[in-house]
């Protein structure tokens, strides 16, 4: 037992859970933990808004596999990370918040700078626990990470109020915690397996749809060592993106409502889906009856509650992707399944791939979001990693740019939070120093978010942020476009600002490239240059999004054009 303050105690629990990088913004009610950290090697990379904090712990978390670390103050501290939290739980990314809190003696009495933020927390994280005496810390710390970290991953908040952290206690460390009632199941079960592997070798059309938890449990070979036994084309759902390499002949694109023309139609088609580790959003599934309604569904997800949540199954195996997938590998080589590559299947995945090519637009004088997207990808290393904004830049990433490796494209996939890309893109920098990082953003979205910059240049965690500026909130403007008869409201943004001279107010450098070439250059030379960049890229404020499903339809009725 070594005698240490609430303070001292939490930053060598820290330690202990091997955090190098914490993002945040202090402020009254957290001093003496800052206090504490100024004797220790931890990095503390300064936001200019907790949004971004969270933002940058989950963009770490995410290009990492590893647990991010944010923290702020009490009150309005607390409550700026919440969209953070709230982003980064909903996509099962392990981040670990930390808030001061006023102290306990004065917990209710409308104090300064008092909020109720486990009240605030409770519905947007895995879990969250106010700290009540200062020998608590090491355990609550503990906690917080094996929970953020293990099953199905999430946010956890840690709330520490001021005395809390200034009280001199006796502290033990333990080595592992316990939560009644929290199992995490990881080892699926044979006969769930064995009923799937049966169903899987009997398919005449099996497809695989892979979700962002074929990422978390590092199981991209396992996947497409499957999808080759099977010769199944595989889709993958926003979070999934990545999973397999978008140029192996069996990946067919991400489904849903901006899916691909050959994903979404083969769903339609496919016998047999296997989905593995997809929340099956809305977004994805499209009108729910509708989606795959000739196949026989079988969910893979270690999270036990997902099964039938929202798509019907057949059977289900609930587990770790990779223990799942290689055991459902090992019995299909049992049973001898020689899948042919040669099939009539595989010629109808070639055939849809052929056919909804996107035609390329003529006559317009505008460089065009996918053109942007291919100008990217030509100009990037195979494992630079895209972070995206919302919106119509974050589909045309998602539809036009090749990922070739898990993580390396990042995005909000469950809340769609604006602002998210760009500070998320500091965090995975911070993680992966080595490769490019490259937030694709809509003028709107970064807006929300950049005065983060400040921290991308003075932190030296360089990055480099191409904008697709329609001085439009696009997506919006799309959506009024196509189904509200052009009444455009609250939509056009304008001009202002010029974000060539916002870079530089910033100590950045801001260009605005006039062709796809151009654009190309800019890039090669951000990179070569290590500095954080913004490419302003003019685009037409007309142009929309295709393919789409036009809200509250069916998969296969995407529309191609307006
Ligand atoms: C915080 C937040 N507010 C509002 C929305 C609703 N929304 C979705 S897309 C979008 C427009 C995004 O515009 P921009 O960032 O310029 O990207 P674009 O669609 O033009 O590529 C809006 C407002 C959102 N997703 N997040």
């Amino acid at each position: 037992m070594t005698r240490m303050s609430g303070a001292e105690a939490f930053v060598k629990a820290l330690k202990r859970e091997g955090v190098e990088t914490i993002f945040g913004l202090p402020g009254g009610a957290i001093l003496p933990i800052c206090d504490a950290l100024y004797d220790s090697d931890i990095r503390f990379i300064l936001a200019r808004h907790e949004q971004g904090a969270a933002h940058m712990a989950d963009g770490y978390a995410r290009a990492s596999g590893r647990v991010g670390v944010c923290l702020a103050t009490s009150g309005p501290g607390a409550t700026n990370l919440v969209t953070g939290i709230a982003t980064a739980n909903i996509d099962s990314s392990s981040v670990v918040a930390f808030t001061g809190q006023v102290p306990i003696p004065v917990i209710g009495t409308d104090a300064f700078q008092e909020v109720d933020i486990i009240g605030v927390s409770a519905s947007v994280t895995k879990y969250n626990i106010q700290v009540r005496g200062a020998r608590d810390i090491p355990w609550a710390v503990k906690a917080a990470f094996y929970l953020a970290s293990t099953g199905r991953k999430g946010a956890v908040l840690v709330d520490i109020p001021k005395d809390v952290q200034t009280s001199v206690e006796d502290m033990e460390f333990p080595e592992k915690v316990s939560f009644r009632g929290y199992r995490v199941q990881e080892e699926p079960d044979p006969r769930e397996l064995d009923w799937a592997s049966v169903l899987l070798s009997r398919a005449k059309r099996p497809m695989i749809l892979a979700g962002g938890g074929v990422i978390s449990s590092n199981a991209s070979r396992e996947l497409i060592a499957l999808a080759e036994a099977l010769m199944a084309p595989v889709a993958t759902s926003l979070m999934g993106k990545g999973a397999v390499p978008n140029d192996h002949p069996l990946y067919v694109g991400g489904c849903g409502m901006h899916g691909t023309g050959e994903a979404n139609t083969l769903l339609a088609e496919a016998d047999v889906l296997l989905v593995v580790g997809a929340r099956l959003s809305d977004r994805t599934t499209g009108l729910v009856k509708e989606f795959s309604p000739n196949a026989k569904v079988i969910h893979v997800d270690i999270d036990r509650s997902e099964i039938d949540k929202n798509v019907e199954t057949v059977t289900r195996v609930v587990g770790d992707a990779k223990l799942a997938l290689t055991g459902l590998l090992e019995r299909l080589r049992r049973i001898r399944l020689e899948a042919s590559g040669d099939s009539e299947w595989v010629r109808r995945i070639n055939e849809l791939r052929e056919l909804y090519i996107m035609p390329e637009a003529k006559g317009n004088p505008h460089m065009r979001g996918p053109e942007v997207m291919r100008a990217l990808r030509r100009s990037l290393p195979r494992d630079a990693i895209i972070t995206t904004e919302v919106g119509q830049c974050q589909m045309w990433a998602s539809l036009y740019f090749d990922s070739y490796a898990p993580r390396t494209f990042l995005t909000s996939g469950g809340l769609g939070t604006m602002g998210w890309g760009f500070p998320a893109a500091i965090g995975a920098k911070a993680a992966r120093r080595d490769v490019p990082v490259v937030d694709i953003a809509g003028d709107g979205s970064f807006a929300m978010t950049e005065n983060n910059l400040a921290t991308s240049v003075e932190e030296e965690l360089p990055v480099i942020v191409v904008i697709l500026n329609n001085r439009m909130l696009g997506m919006v403007a799309q959506w009024q476009r196509l189904f509200y008869g052009r009444r455009y409201f609250g939509v056009e943004l304008g001009k202002a600002p010029d974000f060539v001279k916002l870079a530089e107010a910033y100590g950045a450098v801001g260009v605005r490239p006039e062709s796809l070439e151009e654009l190309e250059r800019e890039i090669r030379r951000a990179i070569e240059a290590d500095q954080t960049t913004v490419i302003d890229v003019p685009i037409d404020p007309e142009e929309n999004v295709f393919p789409m499903v036009p809200p509250g339809k069916g998969l296969k009725e995407f529309i191609m054009e307006a």
